[in-house]
């Protein structure tokens, strides 16, 4: 059998599927190959007169649209899709700030005053002598309205470096209200309507834009005032979370509403004193996916795994209940729990599956629901038969918010992003790259260009920054902690990870928290000295093993907020050269960010390295070069301990020159 994952608990999981006649997300990649029309944007399916196949040199559909026409559309309908989950996401934190400024929602209050107020700051709603629930009134209700903004732009495009805003705007891509960005694209790629493959994509990247500029950004910026901004904390990755002795509990998903809620439930002595009469020692709660992104930063949950971890986790047999909310949630899970003791629960108005067990989630009940939720675990234990835990797992640091970098850099006083951008003008630093999104089975090997891109960057004195399903790969391989500095990363990337104690890989959150990275590059912009935009800044973006339209619309923004975006696997526009041209050449000469599909990891690593060496040239600064930044001392420890462990006769004073 070819290896499947790069995780040797996912291994061991695949093998016991292999011996039982399960299926899973793997082997079914394997047994059906992806359709090769609708693989690469061949197939038009926006009418009933076709579907239309494009296949021979030429063709046009049924009423004459072109392959630029039908792969344009498709890319624009997966932007749209992409966006629409993101931003209704923000939506429903909205609603639920709402909710608590209005005394609706007893179970929550406003964790992050601070955040709330900068918030405000950027809305341009008055804080002074203002009680804290008006400002949060006035800020969801702000909230709500870019989502059915009619008139003018999203208030976060304010947020962009004002060279980045004069783009959009000369290019009429500058969003506007939310919903009706994805309105439009929906409208603008019905049969029989916009049918030029440029302003149809165009029209796709400030529906990309009203994402990251807007529902996406203030998805992350609500979260943080309701379950306070991130700032590092320990916890583990991997099935080897799994305890063999208590309740396990899942969730997964992407909303913290809930799970939040259930991270407290679980640490009621009234609700451990429940499990405990149903012979646990205790509650185990751990998280997959984004919901896992949410909770593993706040609250220092662990996380079972990334998104083709969900069925292998049930398959342990160690899980009493997997509760779910929205997005990336395979409906293999219901059919799949049903053969074991687990509880499939559902939460979301949004997302039912059949045969799952539905308790919908209101807000304004949250903690009650949350305690059913628990006790139906609880209550489930009993019925526990064999399990499989793989004994796998890694130490982790996660929560590296904007906030926490500028304070990082600089302390409370002297918070700033200088110290990075002086690290990068001198070369210690090589760039910058954002490593983000989801698995795919078709792609690749799981995790493996996730992990192996990572060690490419870091050795190369990239610091990288990481969110979703590619942050919980790093996080299971150890690439999370600081300590992999010292084994891992290039003298520069490892001089700066001891100076400041931190990991060189950073985990920044979940898929809306890639918001986080624009703050980050549009702050870099205006700091000085790499230049005054971000697509000045050496920097890039990458989704190897992207699945989601959620990581198009993801892909699109950062392209059109000037970053080179890389995604791994076949194009998906890849049936017209032009178009497929198009979104790399014609969007770099306009907005400095290109769109580029790259099937192999290593051509990945060359690629971004020369973006970011030819980033570096065009900002007049020091070729980089590895040997100019001298090892640490640290080094020598690390060359004395391996000789130690390799059983080499060796004393520390000797080892400067030891190979
Ligand atoms: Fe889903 Fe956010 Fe992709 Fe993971 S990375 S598979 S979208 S969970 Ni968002």
């Amino acid at each position: 059998m070819a290896q499947k994952s790069i995780d040797p608990a996912v291994s061991a999981m695949l093998e016991l599927s292999e011996q039982e006649g399960l299926e899973t997300a793997f082997s079914r990649a394997e047994a059906m190959k992806p359709c090769p029309i609708g693989h690469i944007g061949q197939c038009c399916k926006i009418c009933h007169m076709g579907p239309c196949r494009l296949t021979k040199p030429g063709q046009t559909g049924v009423c004459g649209a072109t392959i630029e026409t039908v792969t344009a559309r498709n890319l624009a309908r997966m932007i749209a899709a992409g966006a629409a989950a993101h931003s209704d996401h923000g939506r429903d934190l909205a609603m639920t700030l709402l909710a608590v400024a209005d005394g609706e929602a007893p179970d929550y209050f406003i964790r992050d005053e601070g955040k709330l107020r900068s918030v405000a700051g950027y809305m341009g709603i008055a804080v002074e002598k203002r009680e804290t629930l008006d400002i949060a009134r006035d800020v969801a209700t702000m909230a709500l309205a870019e989502f059915g903004r009619q008139k003018g732009e999203l208030m976060y495009v304010k947020r962009a470096p004002q060279k980045r805003q004069e783009i959009w705007r000369e290019l009429g891509i500058a969003p506007r209200g939310i919903d009706r960005e994805v309105v439009e694209i929906m409208h603008r790629t019905h049969v029989g309507n916009d049918q030029d493959y440029d302003h149809i994509l165009m029209g796709g990247l400030r529906c990309a834009l009203a994402d990251g500029w807007g529902g996406s950004m203030l998805a992350t910026d609500l979260t943080d005032i309701l379950f306070g901004t991130p700032s590092p904390l320990e916890t583990k990755a991997n099935l080897g979370v799994l305890a063999s002795d208590e309740v396990n509990l899942i969730v997964h998903g992407h909303e913290p509403t809930l799970s939040e809620m259930i991270a407290f439930a679980t640490q009621l002595p009234e609700m451990i004193e429940y499990a405990k009469s149903k012979g646990a020692k205790g509650i185990n709660l751990a998280g997959i996916c984004c919901t896992a992104n949410e909770v593993l930063m706040r609250v220092g949950v662990g996380t079972v795994g990334n998104f083709l971890s969900q069925e292998l986790a049930v398959m342990t047999g160690a899980i009493e209940l997997m509760v779910v909310d929205i997005q990336c949630i395979m409906e293999a899970l219901a059919p799949l729990a049903q053969r074991y003791h687990t509880q499939l629960v559902t939460t979301s108005p949004k997302a039912k599956i059949e045969g799952a067990t539905h308790i919908q989630f209101d807000e304004h009940r949250a903690m009650e629901i949350a305690k059913q939720i628990v006790r139906m675990a609880c209550d489930n234990f009993p019925k526990r038969g064999q399990t499989h835990i793989p004994q796998f797992k890694s130490n982790m640091v996660a929560g590296f918010s904007h906030e926490y970098a500028n304070y990082m850099l600089g302390g409370f006083y002297r918070g700033s992003f200088r110290p990075l951008n002086d690290a990068i003008m001198t070369g210690r630093l090589r760039g910058v790259a954002g490593i983000v999104g989801c698995n795919n089975p078709r792609s690749c090997t799981h995790d493996e260009y996730h992990d192996h891109i990572t060690r490419e960057f870091i050795r190369n004195d990239v610091l990288v920054v990481q969110t979703g399903c590619g942050a919980l790969s790093s996080a299971k391989y150890g690439l999370l902690t600081p300590e992999i500095a010292l084994r891992e990363a290039g003298p520069g990337l490892r001089e700066i990870c001891e100076t400041l104690g931190i990991p060189p890989v950073l985990h920044l959150g979940s898929c809306v928290d890639n918001t986080r990275i624009l703050t980050v590059l549009s702050q870099m912009a205006s700091e000085g000295g790499l230049g005054t935009d971000i697509s000045d800044i050496p920097g890039v973006g990458i989704a190897p093993e992207w699945m989601s339209e959620k990581a198009i619309s993801i892909g699109c923004y950062f392209v059109a907020s000037g970053v080179y975006t890389i995604m791994g696997g076949t194009s998906p526009v890849k049936a017209s050269p032009v178009v497929d041209e198009y979104i790399s050449k014609v969007w770099e000469g306009r907005l400095g960010g290109k769109f580029e599909f790259i099937e192999d990891d290593d051509e990945i690593v060359a690629r971004s390295l020369a973006h970011i060496d030819a980033k570096r040239k065009a900002l007049g600064l020091p070729e980089y070069d590895p040997h100019r930044h001298g090892a640490s001392g640290d080094a020598m420890m690390m060359q004395y301990l391996e000789a130690v462990e390799a059983g080499k006769p060796v004393s520390l004073y000797s080892t400067a020159g030891l190979k």
